[in-house]
C-alpha cells in the first residue's frame, strides 16, 4: 500500500522505524511504543503505520501473562523466570502493565530494581508501566506494544498485570498463557479468590514458598488444586498445576517454565493456540469499531442536543429507555 512519508517528531519515516524494530534495534522499539501510546493524533497515524508494516514480521512469540494482586511477588518472579529464559537460549521482552505502580508512584522504581540483573541482559528487553496505564488493567495500548515486541523477534513475552476488575477478559484476550500468582494461604483466604480468575488461569503459582511460609505452602497447593477441581477445565484434556515456587530461592523456577512449554505443546498439537489468536484478533478488531462507534456517538452535536431532554424524559417515565435509546441513534445515524 503507497504511504505519504509521516515524519515523527524525530522526523524518521514509518518504515525506517519499521525496518529497525524488525531488525532488532531496542532503542527504536521503545521509541516506537512511546508513539504507540501518545495520544495525540499524529502520533497515532504514525503509529498505526509502523504496525502496519509490522504485521508481516510477526515472530512466534510465547505471550504470557503474568497475574496476581499488588504484592504477590509477580515483578520478583519475571526476574527469576527471565533468568531461566535466557539461560535455555531465548529472548525475552518483559512488559510492565500493572496499574498499581503508577497509582504507588515509587514502585515503578522498585520494579526496575527488582528486574536489575535482568534489564543489563542484551538478550531481554524490559518496558516498565506506560503513563497512559488505566486502572482495570491494560488498553487496547497493549495489544499494540505486543505486536512491536512480536515484531521484533523475541521469543518469549512476559506481560505483568494485575487481576482486577474487568482485566481478566482483557489478560485472556492478548495473551496465549497465564500464570496466576498467588501468596501462600488457605481457608478462608481461598474464599478472597475471584472466581473469575482462577477460571482464567491457565498454571497457578504459589509463590514465596520460602521461611516462615514454607509449611504452609503445601497446604495451599492442595487447597488451590481441590479450588481448580471445583471449576470447569480451561482446555479439555489438560490439567492445571498448582506449583510452588520462591523467586528469593529460585525453586520452582524451571519447573514453572516446564509447565508453560508443556501448556504451548497442548495448545500447538491441539491447534488451540492459532484459533486463540484468531479469535484474539476478531475481538480486538470489534471492539476497536466499538469503541471508535461510541466515541463518535457521544461527541456527535446532535445526540449531545437531544440527550439531556431524552434522558429526562425515560428518567420520568414518560419515555421508555428503548424508545429513548432509539431516537439518540436515529439523531446519530440520520446525519450520515
Ligand atoms: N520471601 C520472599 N519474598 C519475596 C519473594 N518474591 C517477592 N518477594 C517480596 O515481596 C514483595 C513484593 O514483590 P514484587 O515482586 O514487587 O510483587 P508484585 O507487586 O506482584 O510485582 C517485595 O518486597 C519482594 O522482595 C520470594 O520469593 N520470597
Ligand atoms: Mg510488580
Amino acid at each position: 500500500m503507497a504511504r505519504s512519508p509521516e515524519k515523527t517528531s524525530s522526523g524518521m519515516e514509518a518504515e525506517n522505524i519499521a525496518e529497525a524494530i524488525i531488525a532488532g534495534n531496542r532503542q527504536m522499539l521503545a521509541r516506537a511504543i512511546t508513539l504507540v501510546e501518545s495520544s495525540k493524533e499524529e502520533h497515532q497515524e504514525k503509529a498505526h503505520a509502523v504496525l502496519d508494516l509490522c504485521l508481516a514480521q510477526q515472530s512466534e512469540s510465547m505471550v504470557i501473562g503474568i497475574t496476581g494482586s499488588p504484592g504477590a511477588g509477580k515483578s520478583s518472579f519475571i526476574e527469576a523466570l527471565g533468568e531461566e529464559i535466557i539461560h535455555r537460549g531465548l529472548t525475552l521482552a518483559v512488559l510492565c502493565i500493572d496499574p498499581s505502580s503508577r497509582r504507588s508512584g515509587g514502585s515503578i522504581l522498585g520494579d526496575k530494581a527488582r528486574m536489575e540483573k535482568l534489564s543489563t541482559r542484551p538478550e531481554a528487553f524490559i518496558r516498565p508501566t506506560p503513563s497512559s496505564c488505566h486502572l482495570g488493567g491494560s488498553g487496547p495500548r497493549t495489544h499494540e506494544t505486543i505486536m512491536l515486541t512480536r515484531a521484533a523477534g523475541y521469543d518469549v513475552i512476559l506481560v505483568e498485570t494485575v487481576g482486577v476488575g474487568q482485566s481478566e477478559v482483557q489478560i485472556e484476550n492478548m495473551t496465549d498463557c497465564i500464570l496466576l500468582l498467588m501468596l501462600p494461604g488457605s481457608g478462608d483466604e481461598l474464599q478472597g479468590i475471584k472466581r473469575g480468575i482462577m477460571e482464567i488461569a491457565d498454571i497457578i503459582c504459589i509463590t514465596k514458598t520460602d521461611g516462615e511460609q514454607e509449611r504452609s505452602a503445601s497446604l495451599a497447593q492442595a487447597d488451590f488444586e481441590a479450588a481448580l477441581g471445583m471449576l470447569p477445565p480451561k482446555y479439555e484434556g489438560f490439567h492445571r498445576k498448582v506449583l510452588l515456587t520462591s523467586a528469593l530461592k529460585g525453586t520452582g523456577i524451571a519447573e514453572s517454565w516446564e509447565e508453560i512449554a508443556t501448556h504451548f505443546s497442548f495448545m500447538r498439537e491441539r491447534g488451540i493456540l492459532e484459533s486463540h489468536r484468531q479469535e484474539q484478533l476478531f475481538r480486538l478488531l470489534e471492539g476497536l469499531v466499538e469503541n471508535e462507534l461510541k466515541k463518535q456517538f457521544h461527541a456527535d452535536p446532535a445526540v449531545v442536543r437531544r440527550k439531556k431532554e431524552i434522558e429526562a424524559a425515560v428518567l420520568s417515565h414518560s419515555l421508555s429507555p428503548f424508545s429513548g435509546a432509539s431516537l439518540l441513534v436515529k439523531a446519530f445515524t440520520r446525519r450520515r
